[in-house]
């Protein structure tokens, strides 16, 4: 079965794409972004994948790759076009080529115009295909800088993606306003820039007088992108807790097991989030964990201590997740919720004081 799932990263309005091959459990993800990397590792983790290569429509002006990241990781290929002139990449892809995922296939279709080097994926089927910043729904990326061409972009639009079936759906690199997929047969009828009967140089006129402002980041991510995202400094990617073995979900939360708990127990503060009647009641608690109900916590946060590390516990995870964010928001940043709550501590056979019930 094909896994996918669509993921934005909400500065840059940057869609990501995640695509799995359920049987071999191999996964790409096409157009990662840098500060995402630690959600996407999440989700493949949790869904059980195992990324074996990094997509990119084009080296994008407006956010950093996270495929370095990635690779650094996981061991994950970067694949980018030739055209991109990126350097780094494990694999330059021309027009044509094939990227294998478990039985499945992605093809790679030169989409020039936004930049040289932008590449359309078409999944096997022509039931999917992602366009980059070549066509968005209803618009186009911008032709103003990177070697962009309006010209160009219209030959691409109407050759490598008009052409597919009417009900391929596609997926672009950005939407700015909320929109996240379209089909060909919309975009052939409702395009207001490339769709109907609209020829080159209508297209042309319309995007020489466009006249945006550059994309904010262009000066740090084009010479990021060149490098695939590689950081100058190594030191400075994005670090991990260390005074536990933490796992980050989806979710967004970092969380430890009752077993690492256990290991970290004297380095660190419990904060049970219970009531106090949970707190004495049939589950008992963890020794020395110190007791402020989740709504009580904005306001008594002040009494932990901020040079150690916090790990939020309740019942079964879920209050306590909630106290993780609460304190993060607080300016905590040593914080952990316990996987599994007081019930999975004492399924796995951990001490408790009190309860016994
Ligand atoms: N305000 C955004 C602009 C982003 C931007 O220019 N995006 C490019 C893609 S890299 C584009 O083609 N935009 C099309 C548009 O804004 O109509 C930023 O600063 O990042
Ligand atoms: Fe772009």
């Amino acid at each position: 079965m094909l896994i996918f799932r669509q993921l934005i990263d909400p500065q840059s309005s940057t869609y990501t794409y995640l695509l799995g091959d359920s049987k071999s459990g191999e996964a790409v993800l096409i157009d990662p972004v840098f500060e995402q990397a630690r959600r996407d590792a999440a989700l493949l983790h949790e869904l059980g994948l195992r990324l074996i290569c990094t997509l990119e429509t084009h080296v994008h002006a407006d956010h950093v790759t996270g495929a370095w990241l990635l690779k650094r990781r996981f061991g994950s290929e970067i694949a980018l076009a030739k055209r991109s002139g990126a350097v780094g990449a494990d694999r330059y892809l021309v027009h044509g080529d094939r990227i294998a995922l478990g039985s499945r296939q992605l093809q790679v279709r030169a989409t020039p115009g936004h930049t040289s080097g932008c590449v359309t994926y078409v999944l096997d089927s022509e039931s999917m295909a992602f366009t980059g910043d070549c066509l968005l729904i209803r618009g186009s990326g911008r032709t103003d800088f990177q070697n962009g061409d309006p010209h160009v972009m219209y030959r691409s639009v109407h050759s490598e993606i008009f052409r597919l079936p009417e009900d391929c759906l596609l997926y672009p690199a950005h939407d700015y306003s909320g929109l996240t997929v379209t089909s060909v047969g919309e975009e052939r009828r409702f395009n207001p820039r490339l769709g109907g009967e609209i020829g080159e140089d209508d297209f042309a006129g319309y995007m020489n007088n466009m006249h945006l402002p550059h994309p904010k980041q262009i000066d740090i991510a084009v010479p990021a992108n060149l490098r695939c995202g590689q950081q100058e400094n190594d030191a400075a990617a994005l670090s991990e807790p260390i005074w536990a073995p933490l796992t980050y979900t989806f979710a967004g939360i970092w969380e430890l097991s009752p077993q690492a708990l256990e290991e970290a127990v004297s380095r660190v503060q419990i904060l049970d989030v219970r009531e106090p009647s949970e707190f004495d009641g049939p589950l008992g608690h963890i020794r020395d964990a110190r007791l402020i109900p989740l709504g009580e916590l904005s306001a008594g946060a002040g009494e932990l201590d901020r040079n150690r590390p916090i790990v939020a516990v309740c019942r079964s995870g879920g209050r306590s997740a909630q106290a993780v964010a609460i304190l993060r928001k607080a300016g905590f940043d040593q914080v952990a919720n316990l996987a599994g709550g007081m019930l999975r501590w004492r399924a796995d056979g951990h001490p408790v004081v009190g309860g016994g019930e």
